[in-house]
């Protein structure tokens, strides 16, 4: 506690100085609202805004000067090509925007449109820049890493003068109305449309132009104080055009304006998800005023946003433009390649002409208008029609989930600042002392010489390899936070080879950049750079970062990337990229390429050591699911944070990186004990579960809480433990198609109409464990909406569920319970044993809990387990176990009531995989425990079962307990015996 008072005075010091000697910003009590942009302070946000209100106010007089130019169009293997003309002026000049339509293999369409005259580098820039003069076209380059064949087979259905048709996707049901003049796209599936491209009359690309200075306005007498009268040249506004200030730093914008905009319409569709980062609700509000509303639109501009407050559009740390629409039965989805600060308003109006009458909302539209500030127009069109079909689109687009490390995905225990190694190995010694399992200690800024990343703080942390010895005595690891800032001093010789190696992003006028972070002056590793990761690689060997070892991993923070003196916290716009990119193009993907070349160095600490790397990013962009896991940033100890923590995990889920968390307990201030308790309850059933604290709070490690709620916190932890096999089966299915990890209700029950709009609860995989938090002060229960028809069991009573679909039930939820239900149908594994972390679970057998469905006759619960080393990449050669659980229940002979185990996926490498270590290992690894939840009452009376496995047959002993009150019957047999890798059954008759 000294310490923590000592580091924390220090921090105080710390910002005091820097404000006093520089003036410049310290951290406030809350987000200052007006230190972030609203879109009328953003020119080009401004600017479109006004353009798409010019054009409904102009209604049906209103034409978009866009045209495709007939005698331009061609179309080839799967791509249609076309030459689209903007008018530009009232004397009928036109620029040319080269457009492509791509139909991929995977049924995806790919619009692209760039502009002519800056693709060929024909422009001007302005104040002496080195930028690139093209728009930016590399964000592919970063983003996508397959699914781009194009699919031969899509065909030219109809062409003439006016438009043209595509028929493609899967049995070519599909299709893209190309209409030529005015140029809009509508994309149908089976003849119906469901998302239509410029149909209001909103694309806008502006084109370059040379800045005309205005002639001197002659004064006349007696005017020398009047302000001066707006005129520009060109008869619009330009006062953004050309340069902008905002917070006293100015954006030279040496290509001017060059912004993107699009309409863009899901027909039909009134519940749209996903764009995260944002603090508010899962399904997406609309943006321009009226009841419950927001006024600004939806901003995705990666930002270090202090104190960020909840149920806004307001951006965060990090960017995903994934958009999907779903109603009942049917989902689609938009994804805006653009790194570029981004904008989008959402608005929603009915459509008396649309012909899908069924469902609830099917006759709203919901009209998107996406604003980018540079760059292509890049859009990816993606026709469902379930959600699932999205997911698995963009994930071959993006890539999947990386398979974790094994303790990743168990309990971190961080907070700013351990201080010491000793405080590190004393907070190890109490874990075990109260008996809380945990896997991961975590190192905050302070461990640091200096905030000198790379290097220690040698009076605090005397002997780094043995705390890390210590840890490793339990299986344990430790993360300690690297950042992308690099201190400006000399004698660091981090700093010296980042500037002597020419490695760092540049300012306007290509000199290395600098600002202020935490170190003080600072400069930033350009990881756009591939001779930077190459760089940043030499960096983490073991060799040069001494007193790291195999279960040290890593923590990137603020690299959105935060920059205290920048505009709005981060980069000035006009700052320069390898590449010759200014910022502006690339910023959202920025935080990316650190998380991306932290995690190569990962890979290569050791030449012939390949163990999967875990690296957490506070900055993402689409893809980063790839590189490890994010969390939600700075969240604070407050209920309504403890909220907004489970709509921001779900849309995480459903946008392509699943692998998220928020800080347990809440980043500022000091939760009580009842928050802290609900915390533990919720983080369980976080993809990724660590608790965090700001410097300035008490101390908080769950030993420290205190009776009664110790043993509450404990048994939340341990609860997750027990899951762990479930757990990291549904994270092996997010590495193979990227499945969320936890599911929203419209994502497992897409004709639940009246679960569209649920966002505080989740389904864990496949294993139908149903759980909602308790999320409020004082509430001993919780009304849980219940999606369909099958039976649901309380998971610690077997009571069951009183539920009728599509309503809500109530749950008792008193402070040492936490409201979780088992959907009948499923079987998911566990391991029982409590022991102090995952990796000593890694060879005790496993308990397979099994829900039985309501309808008996025919009736089937299903489940699977997958198992790895949960360390190196051997699974993919085939060292892993997988199996498929099958319950029937059908009729009452011993064939229909078996509990089996087979290969989950067929395995051509059956019998030639070579047994490594850790397979032969689990060799001594068996089914202990099977539960029957809701075991059939004809199993009333029998007390044996008949185990068959490998070409033996034996007996062993049920117990079955009959229903009772409300509770289900259940049936236990114990000590199974079968090895959880070979094929088994149990037969209950
Ligand atoms: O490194 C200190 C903190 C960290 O604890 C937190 O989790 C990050 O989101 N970091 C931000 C910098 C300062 C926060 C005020």
């Amino acid at each position: 506690m000294v310490f923590a008072g000592k580091l924390s005075s220090t921090w105080t010091a710390y910002f005091a100085a820097l404000s006093t000697l520089s003036g410049l910003i310290a951290p406030a009590v809350a987000v200052k609202e007006h230190d972030f942009k609203k879109c009328d302070q953003a020119g080009f946000c401004k600017r479109n805004r006004a353009f798409a209100d010019n054009v409904v106010a102009a209604g049906s007089s209103w034409e978009t000067p866009y045209k495709i130019l007939p005698e331009t169009t061609s179309f080839k293997d799967g791509q249609f090509q076309a030459t689209v003309l903007k008018t530009i002026n009232a004397q009928g000049e036109t620029v040319k925007l080269p457009l492509t339509i791509s139909f991929l293999e995977s049924g995806t369409a790919r619009v692209t449109m760039d502009e002519e005259k800056r693709q060929k580098k024909e422009i001007e820039l302005r104040n002496d820049s080195k930028a690139r003069k093209e728009r930016y076209n590399e964000a592919e380059n970063l983003v996508i890493v397959g699914g781009l064949t194009l699919d031969k087979d899509a065909q030219l259905a109809n062409e003439d003068k006016t438009e043209a048709t595509v028929k493609y996707g899967p049995s070519s049901n599909f299709e893209a109305h190309i209409k030529y003049a005015p140029f809009a796209i509508d994309f149908k599936r089976d003849g119906v449309s469901q998302i239509k491209f410029n149909d209001r009359g909103f694309l806008n690309m502006e084109h370059w132009r040379p800045k005309i200075d205005k002639p001197e306005p002659e004064k006349k007498e007696g005017e020398e104080n009047q302000e001066e009268k707006k005129e520009e040249p060109t008869g619009e506004d330009e006062s953004t055009w050309w340069d902008e200030t905002f917070g006293g730093n100015t954006d030279t914008k040496p290509r001017g304006p060059e912004s993107v905009a699009l309409d863009i319409t899901f027909v039909g569709f009134d519940h749209i998800y996903g764009i995260p980062s944002h603090a508010g609700p899962l399904a997406l509000k609309q943006t321009r005023g009226g009841d419950g509303n927001y006024v600004e639109p939806y901003r995705l501009y990666n930002a270090d946003v202090f104190e960020y407050i909840l149920d806004s559009p307001m951006t965060l740390y990090g960017a995903i433009p994934l958009m999907q629409a779903h109603r009942k039965d049917s989902h689609v989805g938009v994804f805006w390649l653009n790194a570029a600060e981004t904008w989008v308003d959402v608005t929603k109006a009915k459509d008396a002409t649309n012909p899908l009458t069924l469902g609830i909302g099917a006759k709203t539209n919901t009209q998107t208008h996406w604003i980018s500030e540079s760059g292509l127009l890049d859009a990816f069109v993606f026709l469902g029609p379930t959600a699932q079909d999205i997911t698995h689109k963009f994930a071959e687009l993006t890539g999947t989930t990386a398979m974790p490390q094994e303790a990743s995905i168990a309990y971190h225990q961080c907070r700013w600042n351990y201080i010491s190694d000793d405080d590190v190995k004393d907070v190890d010694r109490k874990m075990d002392r109260y008996k809380i399992p945990y896997d991961v200690i975590w190192l905050d800024l302070e461990y640091t010489d200096d905030r000198k990343y790379f290097t220690w703080a040698g009076d605090m942390f005397k002997d780094p390899k043995s705390m890390g010895e210590k840890l490793d005595e339990h299986g344990r690891k430790l993360v300690v936070l690297i950042d992308p800032h690099i201190k400006n001093v000399d004698n660091y010789h981090v700093s010296s080879e980042l500037k002597s190696k020419e490695l760092a992003v540049k300012d306007k006028t290509g000199g290395i950049f600098e600002g202020w972070c935490w170190p003080g002056s600072s400069h930033w590793i350009d990881a756009f750079n591939p001779k930077a990761i190459d760089w940043w690689k030499t960096l983490f060997k073991y060799t040069a970062f001494k007193g790291t070892a195999e279960n040290t991993f890593i923590w990137n923070d603020m690299n959105e990337p935060s920059v205290f003196n920048g505009p709005e916290t981060t980069m000035p716009k006009d700052n320069l990229h390898h590449g010759g990119w200014e910022h502006r193009d690339v910023h959202n993907v920025n935080g990316m390429t650190f998380h991306n070349a932290t995690y190569q160095a990962l890979l290569s600490r050791k030449s012939g050591e390949l163990r999967r790397p875990f690296v957490l990013t506070r900055s993402f962009f689409a893809g980063s699911q790839r590189y490890g896991a994010m969390w939600t940033g700075d969240n604070q100890a407050a209920w309504d944070h403890l909220g907004a923590s489970i709509p921001m995990i779900l849309s995480q889920g459903i946008s392509g990186f699943p692998f998220s968390g928020a800080d347990v307990g809440g980043f500022f201030g000091n939760p009580d004990k009842e928050l802290l308790t609900r915390w533990y309850q919720a983080g369980a059933f976080y993809p990724f579960f660590r608790a965090h604290a700001h410097i300035d709070s008490r101390r908080r490690e769950p030993y420290l809480v205190g009776e009664p709620y110790l043993p509450i916190v404990t048994a939340a932890i341990r609860l997750r433990y027990s899951l762990l096999p479930a757990w990291y089966t549904a994270f092996h299915q997010a590495y193979v198609d990227n499945t969320p990890i936890v599911k929203p209700m419209f994502y497992t029950h897409p004709s639940e109409e009246a679960g569209f709009g649920i966002d505080d609860q989740l389904f864990l995989g496949d294993t139908g464990l149903l759980f909602k938090p308790v999320v409020e002060q004082g509430k001993e229960s919780v009304d849980i909406f219940i999606p369909d028809d099958e039976v649901y069991y309380n998971y610690f009573t077997y009571d069951v569920a009183p539920t009728h679909k599509g309503k809500k039930t109530t749950l008792a939820a008193p402070l040492d319970t936490i409201p979780l239900l088992m959907r009948g149908g499923h079987i998911f594994p566990r391991r029982d044993r409590p022991r102090r972390s995952s990796a000593l679970q890694r060879f005790d057998d496993y308990t397979l809990v099994v829900a039985v469905p309501r309808q008996r006759g025919g009736g089937r619960a299903e489940g699977t387990l997958y198992v790895d080393d949960g360390d190196s990449f051997d699974f993919e050669k085939g060292q892993y176990i997988h199996r498929r659980f099958v319950l029937l229940t059908g009729d009452d002979s011993a064939a229909g009531q078996r509990l089996v185990s087979t290969e989950a996926e067929a395995r051509p490498d059956a019998g030639k995989v070579k047994e490594g270590k850790w397979l032969k290992q689990m060799r001594d690894v068996h089914v202990d425990k099977v539960i029957v939840v809701g075991a059939p009452a004809s199993w009333a009376g029998r007390k044996e079962v008949t185990v068959e496995s490998e070409g033996k047959t034996w007996t062993l002993g049920m117990e079955y307990v009959p229903a009772e009150g409300g509770r289900a019957a259940y049936a236990t047999v114990r000590g199974v015996g079968a090895r959880i890798g070979a094929d088994w059954t149990i037969a209950f008759a």
